[in-house]
């Protein structure tokens, strides 16, 4: 049997956290799925088509992994895709309590288990809304995400202060 897992997100935009993250799961499971939560009602710099983009050229040289977009709850999702298990990424304690409860709530929506993978240190201070905050205020994030990711980054902030 095939075990597909996904690694759910917003990714408003990818870091190299997420990457990372995405990159350790593929080599543990048959197939991933990377799934970009469509939530209308949250504000985001980049749309669903932009963040699946960056995502797809960050896992280009990854055969088992995929991106999809989801809308509504993750387990529906898992449900339809066949998928087995959820992998998301600890960075300290403070996600951990969050993290329980969505495991928890998942897993009595749907019989789909939870997988939580430790940050690599490098990565742990990593979030996608720091990395935004910090770039529009000027500072340097280039080695916290992809070249691609970068220059799109880059150039949304910069239309974004006209
Ligand atoms: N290092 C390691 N992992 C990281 C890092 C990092 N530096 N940064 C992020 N991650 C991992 C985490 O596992 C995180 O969960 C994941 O990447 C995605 O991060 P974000 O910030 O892009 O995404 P979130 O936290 O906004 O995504 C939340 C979901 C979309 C997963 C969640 O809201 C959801 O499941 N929504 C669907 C609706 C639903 O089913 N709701 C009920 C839930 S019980």
């Amino acid at each position: 049997r095939v075990r597909r897992v996904v690694c759910p997100g917003s990714f408003d935009p990818v870091t190299h956290g997420h990457l990372d993250i995405v990159r350790r799961a593929s080599g543990l499971f048959d197939e991933v799925v990377v799934a970009v939560g469509v939530n209308a009602s949250k504000k985001r710099l980049f749309t669903p088509a932009e963040r699946m983009e960056m995502i797809a050229e960050g896992v280009a040289d990854l055969p088992n992994v995929r991106v999809a977009g989801f809308e509504g709850l993750l387990t529906t999702f898992c449900e339809e895709q066949g998928i087995v298990a959820i992998v998301k990424g600890l960075r300290a304690v403070t996600d951990f309590d969050y993290e329980l409860q969505m495991a928890q709530m998942n897993s009595s929506l749907a019989p789909v288990e939870t997988v939580f993978v430790p940050t690599s240190p490098a990565w742990s201070f990593l979030a996608s809304s720091l990395v935004k905050e910090v770039a529009a205020l000027g500072g340097d994030v280039s080695a916290l995400v992809p070249p691609h990711v970068h220059a799109r980054l880059t150039a949304r902030l910069a239309e974004r202060a006209q």
